[in-house]
């Protein structure tokens, strides 16, 4: 299996993240991919190589152009009017009753194209955006030239991204383009499987409408946790897509037995759907000490949740999403990734 990786994730290191209603250290920072990368190497799965560059056409598939741009001019129109001394973050939203027009000043800009304030923008913000988009659509490659996996580690995540929104660490949804590069690349029906801690719902707004696409997703229940306004389970899609979103919100403390039968239950969607290929939005922020998150996942569970992945037997891409608890984020994403490839044989039920 392949482990594709680009240095350019460097570039995107925010000074501070709004969390628990003060300016911190933000939680999603280069270490996290530095670590997964080591436990990646050391578990000894396959070749790390380089992304190739596929430009912004496979990413106007599902982003609005005009938010591509944006992304692209912000941090240049953010110094124009600040300097450089702080990060680029919006400040108001156009929440209910307001006028959901577009302002020309970068402060409203930043605050239309997002949905939260813990997603700064910086100076190498947009090249590790769509280097790690690249990263996501070269391990789409990989399963269209055959490979049964491939791991795209991905920085920044991607799955809160919407069609024209970014937040909770997210710009661009590397899974979204790497899902929809796989139908564009000649397969018929594609399943997401998302097992972040949060609701994926950037992928869910992507695909909404679509039949072709299967969203399904795990996660922290919305009335209990971010992004708050996304992921109950009558979320279903509409038109074409309706039934095509499958939602499982999940209580704080949800521990092995809970998350494993909603994850057999997704999974029982995903067969049903047929897909040629299935995409993994891989998050280990449900795991028992992560700093942010309220699941109490093991590091034993990750391998019978690839183990779980590897008896869908379809090709499948893993994108690396969420997961905070830097001393166990690399065994557990190399976890996930030994049950997917075989590489050990774990208990099929969890303890
Ligand atoms: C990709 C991904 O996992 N993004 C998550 C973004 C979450 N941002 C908001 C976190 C709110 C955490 N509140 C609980 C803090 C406990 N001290
Ligand atoms: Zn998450």
């Amino acid at each position: 299996m392949q482990t594709v990786y680009s240095l350019r994730h460097h570039r995107h290191h925010a000074r501070a993240e709004l969390i628990d209603g003060t300016m911190r250290p933000p939680h999603e920072r280069p270490e996290r991919a530095e670590l997964v990368l080591r436990a990646v190497e050391a578990a000894a799965l396959g070749p790390v190589v380089p992304p190739t560059e596929h430009g912004l056409g496979p990413l106007a598939r599902v982003h609005d152009e005009r938010f591509l741009a944006f992304l692209a001019e912000a941090w240049g129109e953010w110094i124009a009017e600040h300097g450089t001394e702080t990060d680029a973050l919006g400040l108001a939203w156009p929440t209910r009753r307001f006028t959901q027009r577009e302002p020309h000043a970068i402060d409203g800009r930043l605050s239309y194209f997002s949905f939260d304030a813990g997603s700064p923008i910086m100076a190498g913000t947009a090249e590790a955006v769509f280097a790690s988009a690249d990263v996501a659509l070269t391990g789409a490659d990989r399963l269209l030239a055959g490979d049964p996996h491939a791991f795209a580690l991905c920085r920044p995540p991607g799955h809160h991204a919407g069609r024209d929104l970014y937040g909770g660490y997210c710009f661009v949804n590397n899974a979204a383009a790497a899902a929809q590069a796989l139908r564009d690349g000649g397969l018929e029906r594609v399943a997401v499987v998302d097992v972040d801690y949060h609701h994926g719902n950037g992928t869910q707004d992507v695909f909404w409408d679509r039949g072709d696409v299967l969203v399904t997703s795990l996660h922290g229940d919305p009335r209990q946790e971010y992004p708050y306004f996304a992921g109950y389970a009558d979320e279903r899609g509409a038109g074409a897509g309706e039934d095509a979103n499958v939602n499982f919100p999940l209580p704080w403390g949800t521990g092995a037995t809970r998350w494993f039968e909603a994850l057999d239950q997704a999974l029982a969607r995903v067969r049903a759907f047929t897909p040629e290929a299935v995409v993994v939005s891989l998050g280990v922020d449900t795991f028992r000490h992560d700093p942010i998150s309220r699941f109490e996942l093991d590091a034993g569970d990750y391998p019978v949740l690839g183990a779980r992945l590897a008896d869908l037997d379809v090709p499948t891409l893993v994108v690396l999403e969420g997961g905070y608890a830097v001393e166990a984020l690399g065994t557990n994403v190399a976890g996930v990734l030994r049950g997917l490839v075989g590489a050990e044989s774990p208990p099929r039920q969890p303890e």
